[in-house]
């Protein structure tokens, strides 16, 4: 078992690569083993491009002069259930089935509707020894943004604010005023490349102008930009409509919008119903989204339950006065130090 366990850690480490570039599929690693000795491995890196185990086979090809051989020998490990559908690529259980590969390690079933069990009937029916939930729990939190998006028909969604320590948000004269450190601002910057969109309310993106990008790596993934403005006064001045990503704009106007800036209609009814807000970002694909902001916005998602997790940088500074941040409760998931900063992670188990 412990061997099982070694080896699905290395698919983990593997699959974590993809993030940022897979979605909406999942991220997905496989290791191939011969006598405990890996000869191959894969991950899959791009989205419509080839799996985690058309890779991991393709590598012991590149290695080893009698591939073949080897792999009728040999145990895949796999981080979640071989596919069973023909999509972009063929299925991965076809693939192992063809080269008689004897024994396959998963770490957790695929829910999507054509695998969701399918792939690893179809590898036992052709007398394959599969053994399934090693690392399950590992497995199913590295692709929470998957399982969301297939489980809820929405994106996983991210809260993300910084406080000082007597919880205050922003000054009260809805001026710009940066409270987090500038590591943890670092920090922030990097996690806008691992999600598929940030959304801020209208009042943020007036008040503070902000980029919504990855300044600090510019040649990662850049999110989707999201903006809650009904009435559609936001001046397209603002950086946020430099059509440099696609930007969604949820408002009532139904103006056609031009270029990478699109428009979500909201009727009257909906105003800014979360639920309607999350299920249009699931029509586009959107895996995950993290909320920026402003309090208003937050505390819309926050009353809704609809939140997956928040991510709170709690700075040494007080203010005495400002608006509140807003209150939350959940479970702890961890609490590090980030420069000065304190970073709270929040889990909502009841969403
Ligand atoms: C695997 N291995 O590495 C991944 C899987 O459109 P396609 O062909 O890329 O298929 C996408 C679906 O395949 C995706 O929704 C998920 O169910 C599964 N992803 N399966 O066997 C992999 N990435
Ligand atoms: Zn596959």
């Amino acid at each position: 078992m412990k061997d099982h366990e070694k080896y699905l850690h290395r698919c983990l480490e593997l699959a974590a690569l993809g993030i940022g570039f897979v979605s909406p599929n999942p991220m997905v690693g496989a290791v191939i083993v011969h006598q405990n000795k890996i000869i191959g491995e894969g991950y899959h890196q791009k989205y419509g491009q080839p799996h985690a185990e058309v890779n991991a086979v393709n590598s012991v090809f590149l290695r080893q002069l009698n591939a073949e051989e080897l792999l009728k020998e040999a145990t895949i490990y796999v981080s979640l259930e071989p596919c069973a559908h023909f999509g972009k690529t063929p299925p991965c259980s076809d693939l192992i089935i063809r080269h008689q590969i004897p024994k396959v390690v998963v770490g957790c079933r695929d829910p999507f509707v054509q695998v969701d069990g399918k792939g690893i009937e179809k590898l036992k029916s052709a007398g394959i020894e599969v053994i399934e939930s090693v690392l399950e729990a590992e497995c199913l939190e590295l692709n929470k943004r998957f399982f969301t998006r297939i489980q809820k028909q929405r994106p996983y969604v991210i809260l993300k604010w910084a406080q000082t320590q007597d919880m205050f948000f922003a000054p009260e004269n809805g001026s710009k005023q940066w409270i987090s450190d500038a590591i943890s601002k670092k920090l922030v910057h990097h996690w806008r490349s691992e999600e598929d969109a940030i959304l801020v309310g209208k009042n943020t993106a007036a008040a503070d102008n902000p980029q919504l990008n990855n300044r600090y790596q510019p040649e990662a993934k850049q999110p989707k930009r999201i903006v809650l403005d009904r009435r559609l006064e936001l001046s397209h001045q603002l950086h946020l409509f430099d059509q440099s990503v696609e930007t969604l704009v949820f408002n009532e106007v139904k103006t056609a919008l031009e270029g990478k800036i699109k428009c979500i209609s909201l009727e009257d009814f909906d105003l800014f119903l979360p639920q309607y807000v999350l299920f249009q970002l699931y029509l586009q694909d959107i895996q995950s989204v993290i909320i920026e902001g402003g309090a208003k916005t937050l505390k819309l998602f926050i009353e809704a339950g609809l939140w997956d997790e928040a991510r709170i940088f709690t700075s040494k500074a007080r203010w005495g006065k400002g608006i509140k941040s807003p209150e939350i409760t959940g479970e702890l998931k961890s609490s590090i130090t980030v420069g000065e900063d304190e970073l709270v992670v929040i889990s909502n188990k009841k969403s």
